[in-house]
């Protein structure tokens, strides 16, 4: 049983403590946040090696996803690495973190970074998510412009271009939705923006994927390693849980209500899994508890059937006015620009 809706509709409580997070099993293996290097360096300029044609580099280096909310940034992400690390959803402002996956493969190894959705921002969360976006341009191998499809070439599109680099490459997402004429328009009119490379690609079939891989892989460096092989993603479990949350939160709420939503998992004793849901209104509590705590149920299950068996997610709804517009709120809730705290375990 998951989500017990009766704990739901209860007055705000208190913050629970934050308790150690519990041995459990893996959901998205989390990254050592510095970098450690075990295994397979780049071999020395100049070390010893047989005769013969030299052998290719280990290649390795970070790219960077950018673009306007809701063009496919982790939708791509997933479908490159064959794996979710980063929630979807067809509202805007899904994302609202930096998220690395690592591709390995044989010779090379990518570190993605993916990011919030570059926006107009109307709330201190907005803006705090553009910078994080931002923030992640800088200091990367390649930046890869992601635009959609089967929208016009906008005045957002260009405002991210041009705070991309100018080798960035362009990213055409959504194929599959646009017609073979789309597809050829949308990449003359992204020439505006005079890159060197274009990929029109579709994240959710996974066309023209495996070229685009091919393609940065070739734009990087000779490198280390950064990360073991078994590591995917840096999103802490308990993160990754909140998030998984909100995904099903999102995929079932309309309007407005998605943005006042935030998750954290505020305790974690496998297979117990407590997360709160915050919202900014009273009226917002109803909408996400549901009729009779089904909405919740629902989420619930649907969050379950994405963990390992035997987890027990309880979900709990809580009510902290305006958070997305109180800089206190955001620092507490891990918005601040630099990184992510987002839950109080792990
Ligand atoms: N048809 C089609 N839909 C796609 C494709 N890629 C993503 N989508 C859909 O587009 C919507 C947005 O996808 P996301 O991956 O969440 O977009 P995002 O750019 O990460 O959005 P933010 O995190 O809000 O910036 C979802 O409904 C996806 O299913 C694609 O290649 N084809
Ligand atoms: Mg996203």
């Amino acid at each position: 049983m998951t989500g017990p809706a009766e704990g739901a509709p209860g007055a705000p409580t208190p913050d629970a403590p934050s308790p150690p997070v519990a041995p459990s099993p893996p959901v998205a293996p989390s990254l050592p946040v510095a970098p450690s290097l075990p295994g397979a360096p780049a071999p020395a300029p100049g070390a010893d090696h047989p005769p013969g044609p030299d052998p290719e580099p280990f290649r390795s280096g970070f790219v960077t996803l950018v673009g306007r909310p809701n063009v496919g940034k982790s939708t791509l992400l997933n479908r490159i690495l064959g794996t979710k690390v980063s929630i979807v959803s067809d509202k805007p402002q899904t994302t609202r973190h930096q998220i690395r996956g690592v591709l390995h493969r044989p010779g090379a190894q990518i570190v993605f970074v993916d990011t919030p959705g570059i926006h107009k921002p109307r709330t201190l969360l907005g803006e705090r998510l553009n910078a994080t976006a931002e923030h992640a341009l800088g200091d990367v191998d390649v930046v890869c412009l992601v635009l959609d499809a089967t929208q016009p070439l906008g005045r957002g599109d260009r405002w991210v271009a041009q705070r991309c680099p100018p080798d960035a490459v362009v990213v055409v997402n959504k194929v599959d939705r646009a017609t073979r004429k789309e597809v050829l328009d949308q990449l003359a009119a992204a020439a505006e923006l005079g890159r060197s490379e274009y990929f029109p690609v579709s994240a959710r079939t996974g066309e023209g994927v495996e070229r685009l891989v091919d393609g940065l892989v070739a734009r990087l460096p000779a490198g280390p390693q950064y990360y073991p092989e078994d590591m995917v993603s840096d999103v802490p479990e308990p993160d990754h849980v909140a998030e998984l949350v909100r995904e099903q939160l999102l995929a079932v709420m309309r309007e407005e209500v998605p943005h006042s939503i935030t998750t954290r998992v505020s305790e974690w004793e496998w297979p117990r899994i407590r997360v709160e849901i915050l919202v900014e209104r009273d009226s917002q509590k109803g909408i996400v508890i549901g009729r009779g705590g089904l909405v919740l149920k629902e989420v619930g299950t649907r969050v379950r059937e994405q963990l390992p068996k035997g987890a027990h997610v309880e979900l709990f709804v809580k009510v902290d006015p305006e958070w997305q517009r109180r800089g206190a709120a955001l620092d507490r809730l891990g918005f601040g620009t630099a990184g992510r705290a987002g839950s109080d375990v792990g």
